[in-house]
């Protein structure tokens, strides 16, 4: 759904304008520091970025799942840990309050997820605990007017970064599977809270991943989402529910950046008297790419919709995340084909895209899993 076609339409211009001005020219710079320069995160801040999606009453924009997928597929048209920055409080870390949290939970929380004050983390998988994310052992024991948790979590996107993580613990211990577990707010500078090394990744240097070490964190009762125990999965399951389309979209932008750059070096380089894009080995690789990459493109969109007319996406959601990053990773790989030995050294940067688009096949559910959410959703609806 889109309400505001204007306006829409002067946030996407502002937001390619950005990217192409701003985000491009550091894209090196990133690489190589692993760190996103202060002057464009506080450019990041002042667009309203941090708050695509938290609605106007807080501060946010407020923007409508198509509209969200829309930004991103300009926005991503750069190196993924741009995106990564906003990434976690825009896609996963604020969406559990806003879905399932209380009101007050909302007034005290959203509006500084939304000006970027505060960056969230969305703290779920564990060392024993990825794609089987019911069996986490992340303990919440209640004392008095508190909580106690201790336990450790994994890959935890901007963790480092973080001013609050929504985090899943197990709060009846008798309940072995997703029925035991609670969603809390825990705020990043509460004691006991601590930080491993920033993990060393394969690409997306720029955005940062750690393990959390939670021992003997306090954390008020009133922080608990939505004030009811045990329905944290449920929470994580729906945020991860719109996450999907959210990273499907950058599968997308980052597949249209790839092939845009891909199809200027086939039709200015040339080889055997003319450029290698008149061959048609080369053009149907550009070919398959083009076609992926539309009916990923026309895939997002759908779902988005069909989630902003209020329909159960849990299924499309996922077939969008499966078909969108398996997508981009073979137009990258067919990028660093089409460029030859300057797809594979370090200057043309497509070997670093080739790196960094491997992660969106693994995180927020890897293929499989999205393969197992599709069909048991096929099975339920048919039943
Ligand atoms: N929305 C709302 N509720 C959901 C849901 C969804 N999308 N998916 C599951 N649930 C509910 C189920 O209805 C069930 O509730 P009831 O017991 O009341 O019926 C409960 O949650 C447990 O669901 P299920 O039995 O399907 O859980 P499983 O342990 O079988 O796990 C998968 C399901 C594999 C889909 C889940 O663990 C998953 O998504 N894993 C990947 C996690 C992930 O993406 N990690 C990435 C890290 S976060 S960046």
């Amino acid at each position: 759904m889109i309400r505001d076609p204007d306006t829409l339409t002067a946030l996407l211009d502002t937001v390619r304008r950005f990217v192409r001005e701003r985000l491009v020219p550091a894209e090196e710079l990133v690489a190589e520091t692993d760190a996103i320069p202060d002057d464009i995160v506080r450019d990041m801040k002042a667009m309203g970025l941090f708050g695509l999606t938290i609605p106007e009453g807080y501060g946010g924009l407020g923007l409508t799942m198509e509209e969200e997928a829309r930004v991103m597929i300009e926005l991503c048209q750069t190196a993924p840990a741009f995106r990564s920055l906003i990434g976690t409080t825009v896609g996963i870390g604020s969406q559990g309050i806003l879905m399932d949290g209380t009101p007050e939970q909302k007034e005290r929380w959203l509006p500084r997820l939304a000006s970027g004050e505060l960056i969230a983390s969305f703290a779920l998988t564990e060392p024993e605990a990825g794609s089987d994310a019911a069996s986490i052992r992340t303990r919440a024991r209640r004392d008095g007017d508190d909580y106690v948790i201790d336990g450790s979590k994994r890959f935890i996107t901007n963790a480092p970064e973080a001013g609050m993580f929504t985090l899943m613990a197990r709060t009846d211990p008798q309940q072995k599977g997703a029925a035991g577990i609670t969603a809390f707010i825990v705020d990043a500078k509460t004691p006991g809270i601590s930080l491993g090394r920033i993990d060393r990744k394969m690409g997306q240097k720029g955005a940062h991943t750690c393990d959390v070490v939670f021992d003997g964190v306090r954390v008020p009762v009133a922080n608990v989402i939505g004030g009811v125990e045990g329905r944290g999965f449920k929470t994580a399951m729906k945020v991860l529910d719109k996450g999907r389309i959210h990273i499907a979209a950058v599968c997308v932008g980052v597949a249209e950046r790839l092939l845009r750059d891909t199809l200027h070096y086939a039709m200015e380089r040339r080889q055997f008297g003319q450029p290698i894009a008149e061959f048609q080995l080369v053009q149907a690789m550009l070919a398959d790419s083009r076609t992926e990459l539309y009916a990923a493109r026309t895939m997002v969109l759908d779902a988005a919709r069909r989630r902003d007319a209020g329909d159960d996406v849990s299924t499309e959601a996922a077939c969008c995340k499966y078909y969108a990053s398996e997508m981009v990773g073979r137009v990258a790989d067919r990028a660093v084909q089409i460029h030859g030995g300057a797809g594979y050294v370090a200057d043309h940067g497509i070997e670093r895209y080739y790196r960094d688009v491997r992660l969106f096949r693994i995180y927020e559910g890897t293929s499989q899993i999205q393969q197992i959410v599709i069909a048991r959703g096929m099975v339920r609806e048919a039943t």
